[in-house]
């Protein structure tokens, strides 16, 4: 391992916030340095925290995050922050409001924030989030709080690499429980009920309480619904406390090990077909090819099967 790496990797064991910035960008940039620098890493992982935010657009989960963040650091706990969003094929835009909003917490060097958005044909944003959130654990971070929107397969996949999973819903957005998407639902181990002081909101709880209530129960967990007003830190201490007993509970019951070996069961899973992808198409003349390809099976002049087997054959994979 070169020096350079291996003084890397120290800088962000200590938190070095330009050491880390860097290593997230390599990891972003698929560099080869990331595969090294998380390999150095990795028996430094294990002691975070990893709690997903997830709602739908507008919700308050950057609010929410914020003020848990801020609940976090007021008992001393460093706290590590991704905002991921899948719709977004660049940092900017929406993901720099939520900058904006936690510029709160700048010259606190116990908080790290970062954006991270979809790059590259071969996607990878779940994994790159799973690579990054193992970066800050390693770093020292004891919380780390993912947000990301919506219930599309790379929320549910980034999602899946969290310990806890909180789902914000607001009244009034016309999306009644009934016709939420299902997702949510699954995938909640918390549910949110945020701009409570919003009209409708005592009808929504009721609505959410009642298909909790018929939900099958998860390893004797049954998903609380907390209420909250991000903005004025109301239900935050709620939401916290909820969090942690939810870790207690899997604790106590001994299914964390269990989960945890199903969640590296799917990085691994993702990670192989990545790395065959990247075999593959990996190149710059990956998309090109592949491209090329598509165009031939869509004019007939290619049938898929075989298009995929001249990929294998040039990847020395067939
Ligand atoms: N009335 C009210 N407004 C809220 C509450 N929480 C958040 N907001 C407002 O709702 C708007 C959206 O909040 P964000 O925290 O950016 O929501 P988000 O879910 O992160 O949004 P995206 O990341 O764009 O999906 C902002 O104007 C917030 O000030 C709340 O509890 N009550
Ligand atoms: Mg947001």
């Amino acid at each position: 391992m070169p020096a350079s790496v291996e003084n890397w990797t120290e800088q962000i064991r200590a938190g070095d916030i330009r050491a880390m910035s860097r290593a997230i960008t390599a990891i972003e940039n698929g560099a080869p340095e990331a595969g090294q620098i998380l390999r150095e890493l990795f028996p430094a992982t294990g002691n975070a925290y990893l709690v997903g935010v997830t709602g739908a657009p507008g919700t308050g989960k950057s609010t929410l995050v914020d003020r848990l963040a801020a609940h976090h650091r007021s008992r001393k706990k460093t706290v590590g922050i991704i905002a991921v969003d899948p719709t977004s094929t660049f940092t900017g835009g929406a993901i720099l409001g939520d900058r904006i909003r936690m510029q709160g917490h700048a010259g606190d060097s116990g908080i790290f924030i970062r954006s991270m958005a979809t790059r590259g044909f071969l996607g990878g944003l779940a994994r790159a989030t799973a690579d990054v959130a193992l970066l800050l654990d390693a770093a020292g971070k004891q919380v780390v709080l993912i947000e990301t929107v919506g219930v599309g397969q790379d929320e549910v996949d980034i999602v899946r690499l969290a310990d806890c999973t909180v789902v914000v819903m607001v009244p009034g957005l016309g999306d009644d429980v009934q016709n939420m998407k299902a997702g949510l639902m699954e995938i909640g181990d918390i549910f949110v009920l945020n701009k409570s002081d919003r009209e409708g909101a005592d009808r929504l709880d009721q609505q959410l309480k009642a298909m909790l209530q018929i939900a099958p129960e998860r390893d004797g967990w049954k998903p609380p619904v907390i209420r909250t007003v991000a903005t004025e830190g109301k239900g935050i201490a709620e939401l916290a406390a909820a969090i942690e007993k939810f870790r207690r509970h899997f604790e106590a019951a001994g299914l964390r090990r269990a989960k945890q070996t199903e969640r590296w069961k799917q990085r691994l899973l993702d990670l192989l077909e990545h790395r065959l992808m990247a075999r593959a198409l990996g190149d710059a003349s990956g998309e090109a090819s592949l491209d090329a390809l598509a165009a031939e099976v869509a004019e007939r002049k290619k049938d898929p099967y075989a298009a995929v087997d001249e990929l294998l054959r040039r990847a020395g994979l067939a």
